[in-house]
């Protein structure tokens, strides 16, 4: 019998995807809430607790498949309420939505794992844009993964059939297009029926697109906190500022994430229009190759000192670079290979820790 708060956080349809998983004597599975700098928020079969990566398993982890992030499975060992738990091995992972480290080439960031339903927002108070919605769609083809395009804050624009038909029509029919409005409540039922109860989704887009108002909605209560209109200004001042997971009333559940925009392509930055001032001011400086960071005779640095150079313009415009390095790093590099051989590991891994402690079990 699966207990029924593992059964809300989605444990049974893990466990149709891995039908042979088992679960060691005294330990039990958990899934993971949130990630801390110190630990993890668990959903164990005790309720919510803090817990703890064993030495084992971040000594293990450095240098394969890395730790659990938000929506692993995790065997665990539980000491009741006022202790941490122990997490000591990762399971298997149906699903992942990740990314390449932006500026590496072979690191793969996990942003979630073990999820269904990807939902790609996109604000209906801007232009559209489906470059940017084809990209964030790019961030997987995983065919477990259904991906959902929203166009939030329908109520602020007037030609929203218009905007739907434009998507649709650029994009796979296989991908749908649903139109919300968190704040009056329309469309939110639309997008909860593609939440079936043990799935999980992840909503993904821009700051201040509206991903944890449409949570809240979801929810129905303010759970989680919400940019204001001043500083939902998409200059990388993010509202949400970690991966976090909710389950819905009625089955189901949700991820949150504060914006990202490391789908962007290369081109946008090259030739870029949006930072001629820098660009210019780079030519002046004493090295060529420049980095404007810990060089002699820099006009960039100079201009950053002198308050000529606003530095928040200038976080972005290397965010930017940094995202093309990422992009750049996309294209050259066979990742479904390396991440079928991560999934490989993991599953190995796994099977060791289980054969290991019934060993010692049955010594
Ligand atoms: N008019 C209108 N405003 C909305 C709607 N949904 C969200 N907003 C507003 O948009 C702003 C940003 O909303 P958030 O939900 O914080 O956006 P977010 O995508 O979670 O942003 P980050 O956490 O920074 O990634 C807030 O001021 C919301 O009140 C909507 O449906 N209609
Ligand atoms: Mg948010
Ligand atoms: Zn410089």
């Amino acid at each position: 019998m699966i207990n029924s708060f593992l059964a809300s956080y989605g444990y049974s349809n893990y466990t149709i995807f891995f039908p042979d998983i088992s679960v060691p004597e005294n330990f039990t599975a958990a899934r993971v809430v949130t990630v801390h700098k110190n630990g993890y928020t668990l959903a164990t079969e005790q309720g919510i607790l803090f817990g703890e990566a064993t030495g084992r398993l971040l000594y293990a982890s450095s240098f394969d498949e890395g730790l659990p992030q938000v929506g692993d499975w995790v065997l665990v060992t539980l000491y009741g309420a006022n202790s941490p738990a122990m997490v000591h091995q990762m399971l298997p992972r149906f699903s992942v939505l990740s990314r390449l480290m932006p500026g590496t080439k072979a690191k793969e960031q996990v942003l979630a794992a073990n999820i269904t339903k990807l939902f790609v927002v996109e604000s209906c108070d801007k232009e559209l844009s489906i470059n940017r919605v084809e990209r964030f769609l790019s961030a997987t083809s995983d065919k477990h993964i259904q991906r959902i395009v929203v166009l939030s804050k329908a109520d602020l624009c007037s030609n929203i059939a218009e905007r739907i038909g434009a998507i649709k029509s650029r994009l796979a029919s296989t991908i749908d297009v649903v139109a919300v409005s968190s704040t009056e409540r329309t469309g939110v039922s639309k997008v909860e029926a593609y939440i079936g109860s043990g799935e999980t989704a992840v909503f993904i887009g821009l700051s201040g697109v509206g991903k944890s108002s449409l949570i809240n909605a979801l929810l129905d209560e303010e759970r989680l906190k919400v940019g204001d209109v001043r500083t939902a200004d998409h200059r990388g001042r993010h509202t949400s500022t970690a991966r976090e997971m909710f389950v819905l009333k009625r089955g189901g559940v949700v991820i949150d994430s504060p914006g990202i925009r490391e789908f962007r392509l290369t081109e946008q930055v090259e030739g870029s229009d949006l930072f001629p001032d820098v660009e210019e001011l780079a030519l002046q400086c004493k090295f060529s190759g420049c980095t404007h960071t810990v060089e002699p005779q820099c006009a960039v640095q100079n201009a950053l000192a002198n308050g000529t150079l606003d530095s928040m313009h200038f976080e972005n415009y290397q965010k930017m670079l940094r995202e093309k390095e990422y992009y750049l790093s996309l294209v050259d590099r066979n990742l479904s290979q390396a991440r079928k051989e991560k999934t490989k590991k993991l599953f190995k891994d796994y099977a060791n820790f289980v054969k290991e402690k019934k060993r010692l079990g049955e010594e």
